[in-house]
């Protein structure tokens, strides 16, 4: 069966965190059978030739030194899902259904030009720091990202398309604030709490480098508009051509936002094991007890569950750091 999502992970000497973020994958995926993970790994790391007993884990073995861009492109060369998520080994996915949930915003579209932003929770919002979006998208953009991207703005890039596209009248990314896949890359600050950090050095050679394509940028979100059959009117054709900072044009409201009603991830997790009831009715009682607890979701502390949903203090929130200004 060919795979519905594709994730991309570029990752190099951190096999624990790597295994932990393939544990939750498979573990919160309602169809765990149709995701495939793509690692990109460097010629010197078999430590992080991970696999996984429930999911497709395939290998991109490349050169070390290459930057993000590059790398994430050559995963996505190796891909075979509608949909392809970039995604990194210090994630968690926290959010029963995640990937059914997902599927059901592609839905909302007539075509598969439409950006899924899940809840990392630390830019939430204000970023969509791993893109979900189509194959499709790819293909017409030719790649994932430019590899001149050594590390940062990749994210931005991806999204910034689709805010190119709002401008043009066309809304078609879908967040998801309920559907968290935690970023593990918060630093401690002693006031601020968890607040994320990047590396000064590698921001200012990639902020100019994001600046720079914002042309590029354009005539993708045109090259889109073509493809959905969009006909945007002169009023915003003009304030389009008058974008010069993609910073200034991530407004409120550019998402659809939709919550995840809390009783959703328990209501699949009891369809799946009446499914599994269902297709193990000649199975004998152990073999049925077996199957059951596999597909029964992993119980975490009630504190995690409440933050998870949404509602309720989870001790020390992150804070979120809006991305620094290029320039
Ligand atoms: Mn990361």
């Amino acid at each position: 069966m060919r795979p519905l999502f594709s994730l991309i992970v570029p990752t190099r000497g951190r096999p624990a965190q790597l295994r932990r973020m393939l544990d939750s994958v498979a573990r919160t995926a309602s169809h765990p059978e149709r995701i495939e993970v793509v690692l990109v790994v460097d010629d010197d790391d078999p430590a992080s030739l991970a696999t996984h007993p429930r999911l497709a884990v395939r290998h991109v073995v490349v050169a070390p030194g290459r930057t993000m861009g590059a790398l994430n492109n050559a995963g996505f060369a190796a891909s075979a899902g509608d949909y392809v998520m970039l995604l990194n080994d210090d994630v968690i996915v926290r959010t029963p259904g995640w990937d059914a949930i997902a599927l059901r915003c592609f839905g909302r579209f007539p075509d598969p030009f439409a950006l899924v932003h899940v809840n990392d929770t630390l830019m939430r919002d204000h970023l969509c720091t791993f893109p979900l979006t189509s194959r499709a998208f790819y293909e017409l953009a030719g790649e994932v990202c430019s590899a001149e991207y050594e590390r940062y703005r990749i994210d931005d890039h991806i999204e910034d398309v689709f805010n190119l596209l709002v401008v043009l009248g066309e809304r078609r990314v879908v967040y998801l604030p309920d559907v968290v896949f935690e970023h593990d890359n918060a630093t401690q600050h002693p006031e601020a709490g968890a607040v994320y950090l990047s590396d000064p050095v590698i921001l200012a050679a990639d902020a100019p480098r994001f600046d720079a394509l914002l042309p590029r940028r354009k005539e993708l979100a045109w090259r889109v508009c073509a493809a959905i059959g969009a006909r945007p009117d002169p009023s915003r054709v003009a304030a389009f051509g008058a974008v010069t900072d993609s910073f200034a044009i991530r407004s409120p409201g550019r998402q659809i936002a939709i919550r995840s009603p809390w009783w959703r991830g328990p209501l699949d997790a009891v369809r799946r094991v009446l499914g599994t009831v269902n297709r193990a009715r000649r199975k004998s009682a152990g073999e049925l007890l077996r199957a059951i607890r596999k597909r029964l979701p992993v119980v975490r502390p009630l504190r995690d569950r409440s933050s998870e949903a949404g509602h309720g203090v989870a001790g020390p929130q992150p804070v979120l750091t809006p991305r620094e200004r290029p320039g």
